[in-house]
């Protein structure tokens, strides 16, 4: 018998977001686990089994166990999108994805994500530095996004799904997206999808979430 996809989570991860994001756009059975990233459950041995890099996310679909989230997005387009429009067959169509997954792979996660990282999780990194990167990768993005209504054309796609936790959250760093239309409403769009599930906004200072 089938059994839900077990989804090992952990909330204020925009990492894990993608994957939940995708799983309920997708409208899949999910059965989710709490991994305490505090308590560091993620490097005991149990779970390492699943990701030796013992990081969140991880699916497990019935005895396939994805690591990572842009390989998750990629494994549930593959398997369960069943319009084939999150991830396209053609060439260039699948090419333009997977330039912004690197993205989300790169430059997303060395700047918005980190500023992030500094003010939710209070890592030490170089606050100016992650800031203007973060800028640098909004400026691209806003003017891409000027050019078609989603990042690789006008259908959502995993390039979305991928890129949206991380930049929807980057106020929380100290990241301001007013200078940036396109990419708000690109986010808004992303919101107004079926299925739509956000990430809890975390109040800095403040150990609780709204
Ligand atoms: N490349 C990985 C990165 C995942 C990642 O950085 N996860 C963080 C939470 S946002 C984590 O588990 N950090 C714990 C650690 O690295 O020890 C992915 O895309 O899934």
């Amino acid at each position: 018998m089938t059994q839900p996809i077990k989804f090992y989570d952990f909330p204020k991860s925009g990492h894990a977001h993608r994957a939940e994001l995708m799983l309920s756009l997708l409208n899949l059975p999910t059965e989710n686990i709490f991994v305490n990233l505090g308590k560091g459950e993620h490097k005991t041995e149990q779970f390492l089994k699943l990701n030796p890099f013992g990081q969140v996310p991880v699916i497990d679909d019935n005895g396939t166990v994805i690591a990572d989230s842009n390989s998750i997005l990629v494994y549930l387009a593959k398997k369960y999108d069943t319009t084939g429009k999150w991830l396209p067959k053609d060439p260039a169509g699948e090419a333009r994805v997977q330039r912004w997954l690197s993205v989300a792979a790169g430059p997303l996660a060395f700047g918005p994500a980190a500023a992030r990282l500094v003010t939710v999780f209070g890592y030490s990194f170089d606050t100016d530095e992650v800031i203007t990167r973060a800028h640098a990768l909004l400026k691209v993005m806003d003017a891409e996004l000027a050019k078609s209504k989603f990042l690789a054309g006008d259908e959502p796609t995993i390039a979305d799904v991928a890129n949206y936790s991380y930049t929807a959250h980057a106020p929380e760093g100290n990241v301001s997206l007013e200078g940036y239309p396109n990419v708000r409403a690109w986010l808004a769009r992303i919101e107004a999808l079926p299925g739509f599930v956000g990430m809890p906004r975390t109040v800095i200072g403040l150990q609780t979430t709204a």
